[in-house]
Formats: structure tokens, C-alpha cells, sequence
């Protein structure tokens, strides 16, 4: 007999979105989330909930506890804690204040043997004994299919839409599916595993990416269940996506199914009224890292801060994902370059990636404890001369000179400056690494450190500073938060070789901070496609699609060595036009690809409520390019056409004319800077 077809209000729909970092930070999904709840939120209201794996410790200070008003959620919600299962419901203290319900997956895992082997038999996913993380997966996996049934069960009327984040969330996904649970789903992944281990090791990745044996490699690595995880969620949704045409290229070929679309990351940006106000940030900031400098090079100030430019990268430490190989083989190329050209700059370059650590080195702490000490004495010194000089300002005469330092000066306040001058000696050269290393003799990032010799001479113009934690202002060392150390720095360098998107380049780009990144990183290529010249805007894409590692390394030493030359008005220049693209990567734009998403899966579930209505326009039309800045002068480059690897397009092409108030098109803004000033400047 045939089946009905489906019927429910698509209108009104509800949107679930699932994901294991709702209000619990981890890794990039967390920030994905986090920062599109405020355009989901208002485009939702209180049609939309996030579902995520209870983490008491962040829940705690994230999540203000609610009793749920809708009917059918109460209704399955204590269904489910009639048969043993705690949860959180309530509001998460973010912009746009979505709904969370956090399931406690401990009290789940009473049922986890049952539910492996119904894995098995219901999608044959083998699941072996000791795999904490897959355990963690399977029993949330089991909780959201549960609670979506019942859910659906109540809730009769309103079409439902489940949106899942990853393998980690997706064990739900063949659940809905063989359950016939009546929900349309989405899953988007936000890297592949196998791309992840394949790329840490030393394969050639992308030329062979349509012929790994996808099994036998998964075997090979141990993690053949957590792909067949990963397969079959991307096989059982309605609508699969991926954050990058890259990954949407790569999961064709490692999870053999083709996206729908491309659903890249935005973030939630905040405008400043005027211009200055961000440029007056990054002076603030930089002002603190100078502090920090001051302190770490103690004995070694022998550059001048005015001339120093500070460099980073950061993110989890991956060290041939995130190109942390070829970051400290050009700095060092650089260091070569800058000596012999003879110039005064210095280049800091910071690698803020956690690793394990014991405590932060005594060294790093005397260093900022003993320039505190000669701050806190010439602050008495200052004191003392500020008293001395008014009071023989009072008592001067006609005709009297005015005093001289060493009238001014105590004995006594110069031996005390003279002892605190004294602590800055050091026999050794400036540590390279703040932290003592859990195992420092066989990290990647400090043998490579080695093997080029960066070891902070003074001779060299550039010096490494290796900050193996996540940063913030309750620090010692150095306290600022990761958005302020970003303000305070000149260039964010992320050569990655595995990035499906990569939030840290965006996030310099929406600080006005320029950055370098690569065209095998997503955002990199989406740069690239958009914008016209995007060195010009500060955004630097190093090939390493095309080139050989050499010729990528000195590619990233030029653009390093280039802006190293640029002029302080140049600088700030380059600034406000990288400050500019910030609303090209605005949720407010960015969220479209997920509204179509859901179209799209409202459409493949029910068919039947869109009889009437025009083809949506998912795959039509092409983005608009954004154009090169008036100061700068035309280049014959021809940049048309795809960039990026699969020839299919993203939903976000076509989208024009949608009637959504809440989401925004984009242009660049028309006033323009020029690097000429017509009056004389004192920078
Ligand atoms: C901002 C401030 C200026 C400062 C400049 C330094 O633009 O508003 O007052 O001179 O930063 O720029 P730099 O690239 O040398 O850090
Ligand atoms: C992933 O996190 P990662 O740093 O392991 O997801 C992020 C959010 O989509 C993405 O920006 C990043 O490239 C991926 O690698």
C-alpha cells in the first residue's frame, strides 16, 4: 500500500539544532553556534531549541534553569524522566537567549549495551568496548532519537526540523531514519575524520583524495566505527552540508555523498560608531602587549618597541593541520631576510596552542615580576622629583637656574633604580616558551623551533614567543583576553594545510586586523572567490594547492617580508579596509545558507505543501565579487569563475530575493582611504 504523504504546517515550523557544544565550549562548533543564536533566535522566537549533552560545570554558570511551557515538550520531557532520564532545561545567557535542553547522558548509559547492539542490528555500526567518546556519542545519539520520537508523537501538527552538528551528534540521524521518526533532518559536518587524521599525517591529502580506500584507512587508524558513525548520519539525512566548498569536496569523495550545499561560518558582529574607535583598540592593546614584551625580553630591550610588529597564530594544536610547520620555517626565512636587508623592525611572532604544561617557567615570571619592580620604583622615583621640583619651583628667584637631574634625584632613589636595573640582567637569551612542557624534548612546535635556530638572539629581527595555553586576562604573564591580544597585533598567520573553515583569520578580519591564510582552508578560498584582490584588504591567501611546500613557504616569507615594509600609515590604512569585509561575514549574511538549508529540507520532507509555490532558487545565479579598493592601483588578474575544487555551487548562490527582514545583503562600503594624505602626518 502506498504511503500518505506527509503533511504537517511547514510554516510554523519548529527547528531543533543538536550539537555536543550547546553551552559547553570545545572547539570551533561551540563559536558556530554561539554566535548564530541571535539571528536564529529572531528569525525563531520560540520555535527553536538547541539539544546538547548535559556538562554540569559549564551549564552551571551558561544556563539559567526554566520549566518548559510548551505543552508537547513537557509532555516528553517527563516521559522521559519517569524512566530515569535527568535533564536541563532552560535559557543559555547568550545574544538571542535560545532554549537548551541539556540531557544528562550518565543517566542514559544503563541502556548503553542495549543500544549498541541495536546500533548494529538497525545500521550495522560496530561499536568497541573502550571507546569512551563513541560511548558518549551513542547514548546522546539514543536520548535525542527518543526524544524526538515522543516528541513528534505530541506535537502533531508542526512540521519539525532537526539540525545536527557532526559525527558526534549524528548518531540520531540513522535513528530518524530507520525509525521513520516524522522530523526532516540536516546534518552538517564541520571537518571529516578520516580528512583530519589523513592530513596530520604525511600523505599528499588533496591529489588523492578520490582514491583512498576509505575503509581499509579508516581500519588503519582505529577508527573505523567512528567513521561508520559519520557515514551513516551523512547518509540518512534529508539535507547534508558541510562549512566550506573544500570539505564539501572532500566528504564526496571520504563519506561518497555530494552535499547539498555549502553553509559557511559567520559571527556576530559588533560595529563600532566611528572608524577610530577600533584603531584607538588596537593601540590600546598593543600597548599591553608591549608590557609583556618589555617583561620577556628583560636584559634583551634592545629593540625599539615603536618599530616592532607582533605576529601570531593560533588554535588547537595541530601542528601540520594548522601549518605550524610552515609558520616557523618562514619566520625563520624572514629573520634571514630582515637581517640582511639591514632594516630596524623586529618582528614578535606569538603560537598561542595549548598543549600539556606543568605551570607557567620562573623564568617568565621574573621576567614581568622584575620590570613590575623597576616600574613600581620609578614610580616612587617620579614621586619624589614631582615633590623636590615644586618645592624649588615655589622657592625660585629672578635669575636662578633651574634644577638639574642630579639635584633632583636622591642617593638613595638612585641606588634603589641602580638595584632594580641590576635584577634585569640575564646570562641566557629570552625564553621561547612561556610554559614548562609537559614534554618538551619531542614537541613538534619547539624541535622545529630548533632546528631553525630561533632562539631570540639579538641579532635577529625576529623572535618567537611560544604561549602554549589558551590566553586570558587572569593571567600572570600575559593578561588579555584572546579578542584583545588579537586587537593589539599587526597580522594573524594561519598557513593551514587541513581547515575546513578556520574562525581564527575571520576573527582577525572582523578585529580589522589583516591575516594571512591559505587556499586549502575554506574561509581562505571564500575570501577568494568574493573579493577582487584580497591582499589588498589585508587578507593574504598563500597557494598550497598549486605550488610545491618550498615554493608556499617563501610565498608566506614575501607577504610576511612585504607587510613588514609597509609605513605605520600604510598600516592603518590597510586596517580600516580589512575592518570594512566584517559584514561580509555577519551571521546577518552568512545565515541565509542555513535558511535555504531548512527550505530544503522542508521541501524534500514535504513535497505536497510546496505543490503550489514557485521552484525555490537554490543552485541559480553567482555571487558578486567585491571590488578592489579606489587607492589601489588595477591589476590585469583575471579572477572569475569557481575557485574552490568541487564545480557545484553553495546555497547561498541565488538567494537575492528572499523576503527575509532579519538577514542583510551585503556591499562594501563607498568612503575610501588613500595612502597619500594631502597634509603633512606625524605618525
Ligand atoms: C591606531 C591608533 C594610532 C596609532 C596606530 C599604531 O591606528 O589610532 O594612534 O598610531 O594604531 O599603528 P601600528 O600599526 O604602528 O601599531
Ligand atoms: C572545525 O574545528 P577545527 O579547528 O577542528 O570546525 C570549525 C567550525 O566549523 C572550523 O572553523 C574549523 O576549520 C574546523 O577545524
Amino acid at each position: 500500500m502506498a504511503e500518505a504523504p506527509r503533511t504537517r504546517d511547514v510554516k510554523n515550523h519548529l527547528l531543533f539544532e543538536v550539537a555536543t557544544e550547546v553551552a559547553n565550549r570545545v572547539g570551533g562548533i561551540y563559536s558556530v553556534i554561539k554566535s548564530k543564536a541571535a539571528i536564529t533566535s529572531a528569525e525563531y522566537g520560540d520555535r527553536y531549541c538547541l539539544i546538547g549533552p548535559l556538562n554540569r560545570h559549564s551549564a552551571a554558570v551558561e544556563v539559567e534553569q526554566l520549566e518548559p511551557q510548551n505543552e508537547h515538550l513537557k509532555r516528553t520531557l517527563d516521559s522521559m524522566a519517569e524512566r530515569g532520564i535527568s535533564y536541563v532545561y532552560g535559557r543559555w545567557l547568550i545574544d538571542g537567549a535560545p532554549r537548551v535542553i541539556l540531557f544528562d547522558t550518565k543517566t542514559g548509559y544503563k541502556h548503553l549495551d542495549e543500544w549498541k547492539g541495536d546500533l548494529w542490528n538497525a545500521a550495522m555500526i560496530p561499536c568497541p568496548p573502550g571507546d569512551d567518546e563513541t560511548n558518549e556519542a551513542v547514548v546522546f545519539g539514543y536520548l535525542v532519537a527518543w526524544f524526538l520520537g515522543e516528541f513528534v508523537s505530541h506535537e502533531t501538527s508542526k512540521a519539525v526540523i532537526a539540525h545536527f552538528h557532526e559525527w558526534l551528534a549524528g548518531v540520531a540521524l540513522p535513528l530518524c531514519r530507520k525509525r521513520r521518526i516524522d522530523v526532516t533532518t540536516i546534518f552538517t559536518t564541520h571537518a571529516t575524520l578520516l580528512g583530519r587524521y589523513l592530513c596530520a599525517g604525511s600523505v599528499d591529502f588533496y591529489n588523492n583524495l578520490q582514491w583512498f580506500d576509505v575503509d581499509a584507512e579508516a581500519g588503519k587508524r582505529g577508527i573505523y566505527h567512528r567513521y561508520c558513525i559519520e557515514r551513516a548520519a551523512t547518509h540518512s539525512c534529508d539535507v547534508f552540508t558541510t562549512v566550506s566548498h573544500i570539505t564539501a569536496y572532500e566528504s564526496e569523495h571520504l563519506l561518497k555523498r555530494k552535499p547539498d550545499g555549502v553553509l559557511p561560518n559567520g559571527l556576530n558582529v559588533v560595529k563600532f560608531a566611528a572608524m577610530h574607535d577600533f584603531q584607538n583598540l588596537h593601540a590600546q592593546s598593543k600597548e599591553k602587549i608591549h608590557d609583556f614584551v618589555r617583561g620577556h625580553f628583560c636584559g634583551h630591550n634592545d629593540f625599539d618597541l615603536d618599530n616592532t610588529l607582533y605576529f601570531f597564530t593560533a588554535g588547537r594544536y595541530e601542528f601540520r593541520n594548522k601549518g605550524v610547520d610552515m609558520f616557523v620555517e618562514s619566520l625563520a626565512r624572514l629573520n634571514h631576510r630582515l637581517k640582511t636587508s639591514g632594516t630596524k623592525t623586529t618582528v614578535v611572532a606569538f603560537i598561542i596552542m595549548p598543549a600539556q604544561t606543568h605551570s607557567l617557567t620562573v623564568e617568565a615570571l621574573k621576567g614581568q615580576a622584575v620590570i613590575k619592580a623597576l616600574r613600581d620604583a620609578v614610580g616612587v622615583v617620579e614621586q619624589g622629583v614631582g615633590k623636590r621640583l615644586f618645592e624649588r619651583a615655589l622657592r625660585w628667584r629672578d635669575g636662578e637656574d633651574l634644577p638639574t637631574d642630579k639635584e633632583l634625584v636622591s642617593n638613595q632613589e638612585k641606588i634603589m633604580l641602580k638595584r632594580r636595573i641590576y635584577a634585569l640582567k640575564r646570562n641566557a637569551l629570552p625564553p621561547v616558551v612561556t610554559h614548562n612542557m609537559a614534554d618538551d624534548l619531542t614537541d613538534p612546535i619547539l624541535n622545529q623551533i630548533r632546528r631553525v635556530q630561533l632562539f631570540n638572539h639579538p641579532s635577529d629581527r625576529v623572535k618567537v614567543i611560544f604561549h602554549p595555553e589558551f590566553l586570558n586576562s587572569a593571567n600572570p604573564v600575559l593578561p588579555l583576553d584572546y579578542d584583545d591580544f588579537v586587537r593589539g597585533t599587526h597580522l594573524g598567520v594561519f598557513p593551514s594545510y587541513y581547515e575546513p573553515w578556520g574562525y581564527t583569520p575571520a576573527e582577525c578580519t572582523v578585529m580589522g586586523v589583516p591575516s594571512i591564510t591559505t587556499n586549502l582552508s575554506g574561509f581562505g578560498c571564500y575570501m577568494e572567490e568574493l573579493i577582487e584582490n584580497a591582499s589588498d584588504y589585508g587578507i593574504y591567501i598563500v597557494d598550497r594547492r598549486g605550488k610545491g611546500v618550498d615554493d608556499s613557504v617563501n610565498q608566506l616569507c614575501e607577504y610576511m617580508f612585504d607587510f613588514a615594509q609597509k609605513s605605520r600609515r600604510q598600516r592603518i590604512n590597510q586596517r580600516n579596509r580589512t575592518e570594512r569585509l566584517s559584514d561580509l561575514l555577519d551571521w546577518k549574511r552568512m545565515g541565509m545558507e542555513y535558511v535555504k538549508a531548512r527550505q530544503l529540507a522542508l521541501r524534500r520532507a514535504y513535497p505536497s505543501s510546496f505543490e503550489n509555490e514557485e521552484p525555490f532558487p537554490f543552485f541559480d545565479g553567482t555571487e558578486q565579487k567585491v571590488a578592489r579598493p579606489l587607492s589601489v592601483p588595477g591589476s590585469p588578474r583575471d579572477r572569475t569563475g569557481m575557485m574552490t575544487p568541487g564545480d557545484f555551487p553553495s546555497l547561498q548562490e541565488g538567494m537575492e530575493n528572499l523576503d527575509t527582514d532579519d538577514y542583510v545583503g551585503w556591499r562594501l562600503p563607498e568612503e575610501e582611504d588613500t595612502d597619500d594624505y594631502p597634509f603633512p602626518l606625524t605618525l
